[in-house]
């Protein structure tokens, strides 16, 4: 493990020093730093490269879906409405705790349809899903043997997400697991622990959501990661060791289990980095609704990006105020994720009944008709460091090589511009959509191109337009010649 290892480095430099003791080290690009010795620490320095977490670097698009209680009130309760996010309305002063936690006497999605669900991600073409199975407010949505307050106790009766397991399962579409820590619903959580009475019910919360966890992933072994949430409190954060364990023993139960940065604390309590700056999970969770605008943002990490299609509604809202993506502004943020090595992943809050609601539905087949094309400059692709151009991003897939240049404004004289790095050509250029529609790049510059599109204005969504690059470029031909100024 690398901070027992970098623990024991510093106990070998610094004689008798102790936790918290700093050292000039250096991080894996070889930049001087600052390490602190930690326990529960980042304890792998790079990436993860196993199979499961290179099927997840591949995945590109993913699918979140927020459903629980929420999405009865659906924004409103008594006329009034709520401008927040859907889920969060048990928070709301106008409605009172009491009435929210009697919702579940209501839960009874009749139009509730896993299989339909799982077809409509499928056309999406999302390779990942992630469904909440418990939100904030703690109602459960598979039988816990931990609480009363689960989908057992409703109207509804059943397991929720044993079903859509199947039905993803059966897509070929990977599932996730979203938990929130913070649950509204447990007498035992605490947001601080401020007295002896907090700290004891508080092990009591930590028992059971140990518990909860080691139960999701005992009744559905086909999971492949877990998403965590609500992990942000004061008493979360004092829990490194306790959440240090419980991470062992989750990645125990299934082997290449995928875990982000929003579980863990460190030893000082520091999230999703470590004190030493070391990302602490298998990928950083922090880029909800908002992307890294370069390649440094990522820091270079694995990363995902979890979207909103309002400004910020997660669970349903039966009224969407405010400005609601389109399906072209959703494709940029994919493609432009992927051009930085990150997963993008749409949410949709399907309303009490089980519906996906009719914006949602229009949305997943507009991109979805755009990855049925395109899809090859999406799945296995990653970055690629050539300058970026104002025209859009480019991709580049991970085992072939090819590059994928994603159009989103299109130059008015329909020239587009490529730099390449010194000795890397262009071997043969080409339509994704129609691959014998074929270019012949006009050399500009030494290393630099014009890419003359023939793709008709009118065409549906941004175009993609493949290269082939060669590995070393003979360097013949015009020279650019420095002007003398
Ligand atoms: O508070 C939640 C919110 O309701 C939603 O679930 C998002 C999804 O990433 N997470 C929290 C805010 O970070």
């Amino acid at each position: 493990m690398k901070s027992i290892l970098r623990g024991a480095v510093l106990a070998v430099t610094l004689t008798g020093a102790g936790l918290g003791s700093v050292i000039a080290q250096k991080a894996p690009d070889n930049t001087p730093r600052t390490s602190i010795a930690l326990e529960h620490g980042s304890h792998r320095l790079g990436k993860r490269t196993d199979e499961m977490m290179q099927t997840w670097r591949n995945y590109g698009l993913g699918q979140f879906i927020h459903w629980g209680l929420y999405a009865i009130p659906g924004g409103h309760w008594e006329g009034k409405y709520y401008g927040g996010a859907a889920e969060w309305i048990r928070s709301w002063k106008d409605m009172p705790n009491e009435a929210y936690d009697e919702l579940y006497k209501e839960f009874d999605p009749q139009n509730f349809d896993p299989r339909a669900w799982a077809k409509q991600a499928k056309s999406l073409g999302a390779k990942y899903m992630i469904i909440t199975t418990k939100h904030h407010d703690g109602f459960c949505l598979w039988p816990s043997e931990y609480t009363d307050y689960d989908v057992t106790n409703s109207p509804y009766g059943k397991d929720i997400i044993g079903p859509l397991v199947e039905a993803y399962d059966a897509e070929g579409i990977d599932v996730y697991l979203y938990f929130s820590v913070m649950d509204w619903n447990h007498l035992g959580y605490r947001s601080k622990l401020e007295t002896e009475e907090d700290r004891e019910a508080y092990e009591g919360f930590k028992e059971f959501t140990r518990n909860q966890l080691l139960e999701l992933l005992d009744l559905y072994p086909t999971t492949k990661g877990l998403w965590f949430d609500g992990t942000w409190d004061a008493a979360w954060k004092e829990q490194a060791a306790f959440a240090d364990k419980l991470e062992t023993e989750m990645r125990e139960k299934i082997p290449g289990l995928i875990i982000g940065s929003r579980f863990r604390p460190d030893d000082y309590g520091n999230r999703h980095f470590d004190s030493n700056g070391d990302l602490m999970g298998d990928y950083e969770q922090g880029w909800e609704r908002k992307l890294p605008e370069t390649f440094e943002d990522t820091k270079g990490n694995d990363w995902d990006c979890v979207m909103t299609v309002p400004e910020n509604q997660w669970g349903y809202h039966s009224d969407w105020r405010g400005h609601v993506k389109t399906s072209f502004e959703l494709i940029e943020m994919l493609v432009k994720s992927v051009s930085l090595n990150g997963n993008f992943v749409m949410n949709f809050g399907p309303d009490g009944q089980g519906s996906i609601r009719e914006e949602e539905t229009k949305l997943a087949a507009e991109i979805g008709d755009w990855m049925d094309v395109n899809h090859e400059a999406i799945y296995g692709c990653g970055y690629l460091d050539w300058k970026k151009q104002d025209w859009g991003y480019y991709t580049k897939n991970r085992e072939t090589g090819k590059v994928y240049m994603v159009v989103f404004n299109r130059p008015l004289n329909g020239a587009l511009r490529v730099k390449t790095p010194s000795k890397i050509g262009l071997e043969k250029v080409y339509s994704l959509k129609e691959p014998s529609v074929t270019y012949e790049p006009e050399e500009v510059h030494k290393d630099e191109y014009f890419i003359h599109l023939k793709e008709s204005k009118t065409s549906k969504g941004p175009v993609v337009i493949v290269i082939e690059p060669t590995k070393e470029k003979q360097q013949e031909g015009t020279e650019y010649q420095k002007a003398k100024t």
